[in-house]
């Protein structure tokens, strides 16, 4: 529907989508009353590889199906007692479960900061202050979201309360879905009733950011336990925006430079790309060393890395990302391209390109104020 109040750029900007935007219309596999979701699976496919599984069109989902995504979002307990494997809730669902795109974004936002982070974003929606998160501070959290969506693509936020949060949009991205999705159910219960603690959340994030590694660790691995130096470079640089040309520089590097007897377990991968939440510590620590010493040698690497992390890292894996970037091959790192290179893994190819207001720059105050703190900390 067009608004005729809106001018010309607006109109433009309203149907102009993101990268993030596309993306996420490219995998959602269903669709529901008007309303584009994706599946558990769709959201493990789009963090990893660049196309979506080939299909025909998007699903619709019936009343039945609908039922079936809420009875697997109640019935999926994490039992602590059995082994991993029942942790891994986007793949003990796979299809059967729905995420709207709103979760998408705070989800993949979630997945990328570190804990202090994360409990900073869930103490601002836990409004009342009682240390859980329920339902309507939760839908509150998504309106957040939405907002900055809705600002950004030049649609008002002051509509009457019939139709506040509905946006009349072709792509089904943003309607108002009263529809709950699986995370609702099952971070609320049946009647919406139950409570959301940070631990809980935070346990849900963490065994998400897993089993989004284990799949992309596991398509290097081809059925094998462990990967080869080259390939987890080849993980490394795989968003890299370098052409390929560039992107063989590093493995060459590699190939020429670290034992091909190197076998690099999941544990070891899990542990270097934790280091990946902590980039802009790294980043920070890196400037700041290269100021003092004038270069970067592989053993302050190590160290910097284990100040950022706070825990052991192979290596093994230290001296093959080492390598890879040691471009003049004097011993020497090349961190800036390091640091380029690791936030675009760290971005998946999409990156927010949203005006700071509000609550993000309120967010990314927060964040500059935590890190220059906890650095300084640690260097003392
Ligand atoms: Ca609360």
């Amino acid at each position: 529907m067009t608004d005729p109040t809106k001018t010309k750029k607006q109109e433009q900007k309203s149907t102009e989508l993101t990268a993030r935007e596309e993306r996420f219309i490219k995998f959602a596999s269903v669709e529901y009353d008007g309303q584009v979701y994706m599946t558990p699976r769709d959201f493990l496919d789009a963090m990893i590889v660049q196309e979506p599984r080939p299909r025909l069109k998007r699903k619709l989902l019936s009343e039945r199906e609908l039922e079936n995504i809420r009875k697997a979002a109640l019935d999926f307990k994490v039992d602590k007692k059995k082994l991993k494997e029942a942790d891994k809730m986007f793949h003990s669902l796979q299809n059967n479960g729905i995420v709207s795109y709103i979760e998408y974004l705070f989800l993949f936002s979630f997945l990328i900061n570190p804990k202090a982070e994360r409990q900073i974003v869930f103490n601002m929606f836990d409004k009342n202050k009682d240390s859980y998160v329920d339902k309507q501070e939760y839908l509150e959290m998504e309106k957040i979201f939405g907002n900055v969506w809705k600002a950004k693509r030049g649609v008002s936020e002051n509509r009457t309360s019939l139709t506040k949060d509905y946006v009349d949009d072709e792509t089904g991205l943003q309607r108002r879905h009263l529809v709950d999705t699986t995370l609702l159910i099952y971070f609320f219960g049946k009647d919406g009733k139950k409570l959301l603690t940070f631990e809980a959340f935070d346990e849900f994030i963490s065994n998400l950011r897993t089993e989004v590694l284990e799949d992309e660790f596991y398509e290097f691995a081809k059925g094998m336990k462990t990967i080869s130096p080259v390939d987890f470079i080849r993980a490394l640089i795989r968003y890299s925006q370098q052409d390929t040309s560039d992107n063989n520089i590093f493995i060459k590097r590699v190939l020429e430079g670290v034992s091909e007897n190197i076998e690099i377990t999941f544990e070891d991968f899990f542990n270097f790309c934790n280091f990946l939440i902590h980039l802009n510590d790294f980043s920070m620590a890196a400037r700041m060393s290269v100021l003092l010493n004038k270069r970067l040698s592989e053993e302050v690497f190590r160290r910097i890395i284990r100040i950022c992390v706070d825990s052991e890292v192979n290596p093994s894996v230290i001296h093959t990302a080492f390598v890879a970037f040691d471009d003049k091959g004097n011993g020497n790192m090349n961190y800036t391209e390091f640091i380029s290179v690791l936030r675009n893994r760290r971005n998946r190819l999409f990156k927010f390109h949203t005006r700071l207001t509000g609550l993000r720059a309120f967010k990314k105050c927060m964040r500059e104020e935590i890190r220059k703190s906890t650095v300084k900390q640690k260097i003392a």
